[in-house]
This record gives C-alpha cells, structure tokens and sequence, in this order.
C-alpha cells in the first residue's frame, strides 16, 4: 500500500493552505514583532505605517473583545503584547494591507521606543534569578543516597543539548474566511485543529461552534504546530471579526524561523553510580529546561524527560528533577521526541563518562543495565513485552556487531588523518499522551449510496503518512477495495474536541476509532446482506467487494448490500469514539502506568573523521526497529529514516544561535544547517524485530514518529569514540551538537 498522497505530491497537486484558492476581497496580514528581548514599550506610533495606501488596519491588543491570552497549559502568553516585551519576535502588532507586499512596506514605518532591560538567555542564568515557568518535578525511586553509599564508581558531570529548529517545508500559515452571522471558517496548518478553534473563540469572546478549523494537510510539523500553528490563526480570525473580509496570513521564512520555538535546550548534570560489576545502581540528575518566554507545552515536556531519563536501563535508584526555566527566547515547544531525547542524551553522556573514567567501552555498561521483562521505571510502570536486550542481541549479531568493532580498530591502527569510531544505542519511548485525559479519538465514517466511503478523524495528515494508515483501516475493516475509501480533511465541526496530532499516538487512536466505526457498520451490514441470502448474520463476512458466507464467495456484492440498506431504511453512517484502557497516572504520586506500551529498537553508528578538519562522515546506521506488526513498513521505514536523520542533525550540526541580546542569529539557512543529501549516513539498514506487537497498537502496529529519532544521539557517541582513538589527552565532553569545529578542538586539546 503506497502513501495515498504520493501521486499528488510529486505531481505538485497537493493541496496546502498557500494553496487554496482565495477569494477576491481576501487581505493580508503580517505581524510587528519586538526588536529587542526584553523592554517595556515606551511609545509606538503606527501613524506613518497606517497613511500608506492598502493599509486597511493594524490591530494590537485594544483590538481584542475576548480575551487577550493564548496560552495552553499555563494561561502566560498575550497573542499581542501590551506594554512589555518578553522575546526578540514577540508580536505586538497585526497589519492588514490589500498585499503582502504593502503590508511589509508598512511594517518598516511603525515606530517604536522602548526602555531595554536586560535579557536572560540560558537555563542556568534563569536559574541563578530563580526565573522558572512553575514548580520544579521530580521522580524517585529506590534510595539513591543510600545506593551511592554502596557503589565502587560514582562519576559526576554536566552536558547541554542545543535546540532544534523544525524546518517544516511549509511554513505557519492559515486563511481565515467569514461566513454568515459572525461564523469564520478557517483553513490551518496546525497538528491541534481544536486549540486552534479553542483559543480563537477565547480570543474573540465567541463560543466555540462560531469557529470551524479545517485542515487539508501539513508540509511538515514535527511538533512545532502542536500549538505554534494557533497565533496565527487567531490573528487572522481577530481581524476577520472586525473586516468580515478573508484573511490570509503566510509566514515567510524569515518570519517564522524568528518568532516561533523550537526544541527546548538543556544544561542539566548528572550523577551516576556503578557495581564494580558494571551495574548502574544509581542515578541522579537535574534537568534544566530552557522554556523560553512562556509556558507553551513545556510543563509537559519537561515530565516527558523525567518519563525518559532512564532511557531503556533499568536503574534501581534514580532521583530525577526538572526545571522549567523561564528565559527571553521565543517559547520552546513541542519537537519530535518532547524531551525525551534531551533526557535520554545525559544518561547516554553518563554512561559514556562512566566508561571514560572506569576505562572500558560504553556499550559494555550499556548491555549490562538493559531492561528486562518485569523492571521498574522510575515511574512506577511495570516493563512488559521488553524489546531491549532482543533489539540489541538481534542487531549485534543480524549486523555482525564483532566485526565491525574489529575493522574499526583495524582501521585506526593503520590510519592516522582519519579515524573511526563506532557506537551503540538502544532506546525506548513510551506511546501515550502523558497527559491521560488526552488519549481520545473519534472517527465519523460514511458509506454513501453508490458504496464508495468517505472517513474523517481527528488526525492531521502532515507527511507521516496517518491517512494512509486510517485508509488501510477503514478498507480492511469493511472488506472494500482501497480506492473505495477517501480521507477527508480533519474538520472540527466532523470531528470535535481533538486531541493535537502528536505522541506518535494519531494512528492509535484515530485507528481505533475508524476501527470501531466500521465494525459496527459491518455488523449492521451483516444483518442486511444475511437477509438478502437467507442466512444468519453470523455467517456472513465482507471481503473483495463480496459478501461471503461461511467463507464462501456469494453472488451479492458490495453495493448490492449497500442498495438494500438504502431501501432497508438502515443507517450507513457511524460515529465512533475511543479511550486508551489501562493508562493512568497520579501527579501527586509522580506513579503510574502513564504509556500503553513501549516501543524499543538498536542502532549501531559508525563515523568516520578526518583529523586534520575536524569534519566527519557517518558511514552507516543499522537498526533493528520493533515496529511489533507493522502494518506499512515502507511508511514505517520512512518514518525511522526521517526521524534517524532529524536526531543526527539535532545532535551533530543543527546549531541553534541567540546572541546575548537574545537576538536569533541562525535566522535563515545560510546560517543554520540542516542535514541534506550529503550529510545522511552513506549507508541506512533498517530491520523489523519480530514480535507478537502489541494489542493497543493500531492492527499490532505500533507507533513509529518520534521513537526513531533517538537513534541520533548514536552518531554523538560514535564521532566521540573516534575523537578518543585520535587524541588519548581528550577529555570527554557532552555538548551537543558536535559541530566540526567543536571536533577540530577536542582532537587537538
Ligand atoms: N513525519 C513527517 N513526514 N512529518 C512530520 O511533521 N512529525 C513527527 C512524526 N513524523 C512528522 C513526521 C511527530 S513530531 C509526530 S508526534 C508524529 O509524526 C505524529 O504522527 P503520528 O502520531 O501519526 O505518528
Ligand atoms: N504532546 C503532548 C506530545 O501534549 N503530550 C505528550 O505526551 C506528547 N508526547 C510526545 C509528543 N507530543
Ligand atoms: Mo510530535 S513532537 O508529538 O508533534
């Protein structure tokens, strides 16, 4: 089964919000944002920019009839700042001009003073003012002072992982157009159909069925439109009510890249104790989240670290803490993974510090604190149906670990301008919003009269292919050709009070739903078509357009069951919705069992790096995926190459820079880099682990996103190995991304 989209998308068909045709009187709006990072505003005068012609409006908050606010956890963002600026590219301003064009040559005329203030930019300086989003968390299990008191080896250090922009292909963007009586239906680019709806009926101080969201489809999101897509929206929508004339707002690239959050960095440290055995029996560490200047999602991404920290070892004492520390950057939000890669890279940098100082190889740690069937995460949850050790055996003998260990020796005996370096890394992530109430999904399936069948979720299609997946569903469950099913748009007023497209978990719950949806479509058809052919309904199943009783083909097809419903009066459309069972948790406790299941996988890296540059290759990444039955593998596979490539980008090159002014300094593509064709491993092997899946994953499928992109941290630890093979003297540093200049430095230190 092929991407349904695939045939649209390379014939440039696609439809995205730049896309829609537009109507005649539609407007265009851009934002005034802050050009400072923090400053209370003194004075702004918008008198020049307003007297060009085609500037019909610039709206700021005076404007706003509901409420000012936007935030979604914590209510701390105003969509238009009042008097006080807290990041470079905080909007403060809306322009609505006939053009694009007319309304950038306004910007350049709005005024503004303001009294600068001085500007927190790092976790650690948030921290030392006591600058925090809310309440620190912690995890606990065991007793870690007391597993200290006992250990051979205790390592303590410090890393920091960088932040990540998510260069979605498409930028932010919405069109947002009037109805009759106050109603505005607006087209979005977002993964969170309902907070968009939601915050634009807070925002305009309307009710929520004034608002329809619809969403066609996403060039990319990756988190960064779980709730980034929404200001711009609202912006529209604020402008629509006052117009009630369309409004399309497109960001351009510069705009985006300047004024929306990217992945959180961290400076966290860690403290680690070893059994001369190699057992890790403890585990602490501080996790300093820099949010940014509003909450957005970082409370919980913050928790999502601590459900992380561990990584897949089990760690009979751990203490973990996480700070959310309010600085003047852009808010950070959610990026493929939410935190759990910034935590899994400080127990990884732990492990590799550990092997450093005690002088043998990481993976030997590594291998020998896997988790096993029945272990305890620091959460309380129970391990089972544990992958862990099957994926790392599995990978060290399907991709013959031994001898690439020894070629890579071999290499670097014989070669001194480049060396080689090869490393190990398992991981595990939990598959469930960790938010429990969260985990809902409705479905709403029609079977028109002709037969052919149109399905909405909630799930937002942005290049993960769930469409695809909901169609493999809805054709299998009703025993129809494919090209009978047609997804349509996500549309809240289909499909209401969605949870965002996110947690790997849209396919899950969306599946289940469309599952459940046609099941109970095909238990009333069956009632039909057994009538029609004498027999009980419990004899008779759809496949390939037939009715078939007690697995024998009968002469009535598909649409002549439907024709018969039709006259039979019987309803053809069903509404399904779906819970995830088992899940809780208890944020008093900080216990539970907060994720339907775990997916795990191993992958093995290896680099090479030139000496006398600094730069380096990876050659290969080999990764045996349990994907449990995977129920598109090329989807799949694709999905583990894009999140394999994203982690070693975040990890190795993306630099993300603010300047101490808390200006954004990799503000375009000139200046931060992303990897492209050149910089992919030279070889990707990807192999299925054979397992039974699991039952709350959509078919045995399970979820693919985000887990993968942790196999990136790999490529840090194999560039650090071939550093250590150059440079006896390097001291291992965990500082991520590895750029070539910070390997130059390392080789040479
Ligand atoms: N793949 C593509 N092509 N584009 C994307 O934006 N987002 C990722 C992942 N894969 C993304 C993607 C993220 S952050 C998540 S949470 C999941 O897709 C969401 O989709 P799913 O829940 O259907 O896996
Ligand atoms: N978004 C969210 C997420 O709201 N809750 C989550 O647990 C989550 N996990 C991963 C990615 N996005
Ligand atoms: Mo993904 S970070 O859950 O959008």
């Amino acid at each position: 089964m092929k991407n349904i989209d695939s045939y649209s998308h390379v014939r440039g068909e696609s439809l995205f919000v730049d896309d829609l045709i537009t109507r005649q009187d539609t407007l265009y709006g851009l934002v005034f944002d802050a050009p400072v990072a923090h400053g209370i505003i003194k004075q702004i005068d918008y008198s020049e920019a307003e007297s060009i012609e085609g500037v019909i409006k610039i709206f700021t908050y005076k404007d706003i009839l509901g409420e000012n606010q936007i935030g979604g956890i914590i209510p701390d963002e105003l969509l238009w700042t009042k008097n006080e600026i807290h990041f470079w590219g905080q909007p403060i301003a809306f322009i609505v001009a006939t053009s694009e064009a007319i309304a950038k040559k306004a910007r350049k005329l709005i005024r503004i003073e303001i009294e600068k203030l001085p500007a927190i930019t790092t976790a650690k300086e948030a921290k030392a003012k006591n600058s925090f989003i809310n309440a620190p968390r912690s995890f606990h299990l065991g007793d870690t002072d007391n597993a200290f008191a006992h250990c051979d080896f205790i390592i303590e250090g410090e890393t920091f992982s960088n932040g990540q922009e998510h260069l979605y292909l498409e930028t932010q963007g919405c069109y947002a157009v009037p109805m009759e009586n106050g109603n505005i239906k607006i087209t979005s680019s977002t993964q969170g159909p309902t907070s968009v709806q939601k915050i634009t009926a807070r925002v305009l101080g309307v009710p929520m069925h004034k608002i329809e969201v619809d969403v066609i489809r996403l060039g990319g999101g990756f988190g960064g439109k779980e709730d980034q897509a929404t200001p711009w929206a609202v912006m529209a929508a604020v402008a629509v009510q006052h117009l009630k004339k369309p409004v399309k707002f497109v960001l351009n690239r510069h705009d985006d890249l300047r004024m929306t959050g990217k992945r959180h960095p961290y400076e966290s440290t860690f403290k680690i104790g070893l059994t001369k055995d190699l057992k890790i029996t403890a585990f602490e560490a501080e996790f300093l989240q820099n949010s940014g200047a509003a909450a957005d999602l970082s409370p919980a991404i913050a928790e999502r670290t601590l459900f992380h920290a561990t990584n897949s070892y089990y760690i009979p004492n751990v203490k973990t803490t996480v700070l959310s520390c309010k600085t003047n950057l852009p808010p950070n939000t959610a990026f493929r993974g939410f935190g759990g890669p910034q935590g899994m890279f400080v127990i990884e940098s732990a492990i590799a510090k550990a092997a450093h100082i005690i002088g043998v190889e990481k993976e030997r740690i590594q291998e020998a604190n896997l988790l096993d069937e029945n272990d305890t995460f620091s959460y309380g949850q129970i391990a089972t149906q544990v992958e862990a050790k099957n994926t790392w055996r599995t990978a060290a003998l399907n991709f013959k670990l031994e001898k690439i260990e020894h070629e890579v020796r071999d290499f670097n005996a014989q070669n001194t301008q480049f060396k080689k370096g090869v490393s190990i890394m398992p991981i595990t992530f939990g598959i469930s919003f960790t938010n429990t109430p969260m985990n809902n999904a409705r479905a709403l399936v029609h079977i028109y009269q002709d037969g052919s069948v149109g399905v909405s979720t909630g799930a937002v299609e942005m290049g993960q292919s769930v469409n695809t997946k909901m169609l493999q569903v809805a054709y299998k469950t009703l025993g129809i050709h494919p090209s009978k099913v047609k997804l349509e748009t996500t549309n809240t007023t289909r499909v209401a009070n969605t949870s965002p497209t996110a947690a790997s978990s849209t396919a899950d719950l969306n599946g289940k739903a469309v599952l459940k949806a046609c099941e109970t479509l095909i238990s009333r058809l069956s009632e039909v078509a057994a009538n029609m052919l004498n027999t009980k309904a419990g004899e008779v199943n759809f496949k390939n357009d037939a009715v078939f009783v007690n697995n024998k083909k009968s002469p009535i097809t598909w649409e002549d069951v439907i024709a018969q419903a039709m006259l039979d009066r019987v309803a053809l459309t069903e509404n399904a919705h779906y819970t995830t069972p088992v899940i809780h948790f208890d944020k008093t406790k900080e216990k539970g069992h907060p994720f339907a299941y775990h997916v795990y996988g191993t992958a093995i890296t290896t680099t090479t790096v030139n000496c006398l540059t600094g730069t380096y290759e990876i050659d290969s990444v080999k990764i045996i995926h349990d994907f449990g039955k995977s129920m598109n593998l090329g989807i799949d596979i694709g999905q583990v190459e894009g999140a394999l490539i994203q982690g070693i980008g975040w990890m190795t090159m993306e630099e993300i820079s603010y300047n101490k002014e808390g200006k954004l300094l990799s503000n375009a593509l000139s200046t931060y880099k992303v990897p492209d064709i050149f910089s992919v491993p030279k070889t990707v092997e990807i192999a299925p682990l054979e397992t039974k899946g699991n039952d709350m994953a959509i078919l045995k499928s399970k979820a693919v996103g985000e887990p993968p992109l942790m196999y990136g941290i790999g490529a840090y630890f194999a560039i650090q190995n071939a550093v250590k093979a150059f440079n006896p003297n390097y001291e291992p540093k965990f500082h991520a991304p590895f750029t070539p200049e910070k390997v130059l430095m390392g080789l040479y230190e």
